[in-house]
């Protein structure tokens, strides 16, 4: 049985790499931090009672910035694979605490790789690095392959390259099978809350079901290549199975707005929009709905762009080309943007519909210390 070690475990890839290495056999372990709050809502169904025998689903306690506690653990663990995918992920949040990226993002990956270096396991472990198309950040040559220069555009694209430059040269150093995977968006019914799409899902399924009013959002003109995370964790995997140990772009290779995305995510639930303005004027207004579970105002206001979301740099276009991965490992991509949508929408409309449950028997709003 192959062990797995997978830094970032709580997150939406790990919570889906998880299942999809159990599925195929693997000993899991993950790292998760420790929080005030439960934070393992995403691998709950996976859990299993350290009481019972013969498990193959491990959680530690760990951090990325705590080096100590990562060799501990790469030592007891003796993984055959170790999965990096923690990190401070959010871009925007980035300018916020740039300090904290750089140390969990960047030299978190110099962590996890001079462990396997000091623990002499650089014939046994194979890492894969979490790297992503905002190393491309400014770059406006299309579409982005494995060969095209990087010009990353936020304290976390630039921790991201520090991380995607050590994991080049501890291959080359010390010949550890060390690979980046450079994956383009990809998300998911339970991608966090606060990137575009899910975002965007969540404010329209609580805006059809009367919930909120209106959705605020930054720069509707960005364009991302976006795919759906079961298909790039399954990539991950294939990355460290390859013969060589190599850099990969993970991609779908189209490219739509964030206003595109918005619009389609209302479609799913019969809603018509119509954008006016331009700029920091911009809005969309209700112009037709014709799904009957929905009472939505026809002309009722319901997205405006709040500047509050801007960010100080911005990445405007993205789209991969992952013909190397399909054509050398023979990736292929089972899901498309609608149907990511839809899957996306559905989830969110039967979340909401659970608070309009509690709003309805006045439950949502409740004092702690009653
Ligand atoms: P998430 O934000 O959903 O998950 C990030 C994970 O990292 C969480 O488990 C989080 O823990 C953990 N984490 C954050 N900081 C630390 C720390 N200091 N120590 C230990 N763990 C930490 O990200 P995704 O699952 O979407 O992405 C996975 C990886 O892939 C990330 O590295 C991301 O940068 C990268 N990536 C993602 C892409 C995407 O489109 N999703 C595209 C390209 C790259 P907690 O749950 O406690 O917050
Ligand atoms: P990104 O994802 O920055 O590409 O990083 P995000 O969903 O945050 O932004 C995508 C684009 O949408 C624009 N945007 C907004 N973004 C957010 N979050 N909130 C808004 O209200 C909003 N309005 C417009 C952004 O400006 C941007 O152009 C994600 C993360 O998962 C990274 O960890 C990963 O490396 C990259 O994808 C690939």
């Amino acid at each position: 049985m192959k062990v797995a070690f997978i830094t970032g475990v709580t997150g939406q890839d790990g919570a889906y790499l998880s299942e999809f290495l159990l599925k195929k056999g693997y000993i899991v372990h993950g790292l998760k931090r420790r929080s005030s709050q439960f934070n393992t809502d995403r691998i709950d169904h996976l859990y299993q009672d350290p009481h019972v025998e013969n498990r193959n689903f491990f959680l530690h306690y760990g951090d990325m910035t705590d080096s100590t506690n990562l060799i501990r653990l790469i030592k007891e663990i003796q993984p055959d694979e170790i999965y990096n995918l923690a990190a401070m992920s959010h871009v925007h949040v980035s300018f916020e605490i740039p300090e904290y990226t750089a140390n969990t993002d960047g030299v978190g990956a110099l962590r996890i790789l001079e462990a396997v270096r000091f623990l002499g396991l650089e014939n046994k472990t194979r890492v894969y690095q979490a790297s992503t198309s905002e190393l491309y950040g400014k770059v406006q040559q299309v579409p982005q392959t494995e060969t095209i220069p990087f010009y990353p555009r936020s304290p976390y694209g630039v921790a991201k390259l520090y991380a995607y430059w050590t994991t080049v040269n501890y291959r080359e150093a010390y010949g550890i099978f060390a690979c980046n995977g450079i994956l383009f968006n990809h998300e998911s019914p339970i991608r966090g809350e606060t990137f575009v799409t899910r975002k965007i899902t969540r404010a329209a399924a609580r805006i059809a079901l009367g919930l909120q009013d209106k959705l605020y959002i930054g720069n509707l003109d960005a364009k991302r290549d976006w795919g759906h995370a079961k298909d790039y964790v399954r990539m991950m995997w294939m990355i460290l199975q390859a013969d060589e140990p190599e850099d990969w772009v993970i991609a779908t290779g189209g490219t739509t707005a964030v206003r595109e995305f918005v619009k389609m995510a209302f479609n799913e639930v019969g809603i018509e929009l119509e954008f006016t303005g331009e700029g920091v004027d911009e809005k969309a207004y209700v112009k037709s709905c014709n799904d009957i579970r929905f009472q939505i105002e026809i002309a009722k206001e319901v997205v405006a762009v709040d500047t509050e979301y801007f960010r100080p740099t911005e990445v405007d276009l993205l789209i991969g080309d992952a013909s190397k991965a399909k054509n050398k490992l023979g990736w292929v991509l089972e899901y498309d943007l609608k149907e990511l949508v839809a899957e996306m929408m559905q989830s969110d409309i039967k979340l909401m519909q659970k608070e309009c449950y509690l709003k309805e028997g006045g439950f949502t709003t409740h004092n702690y210390f009653e």
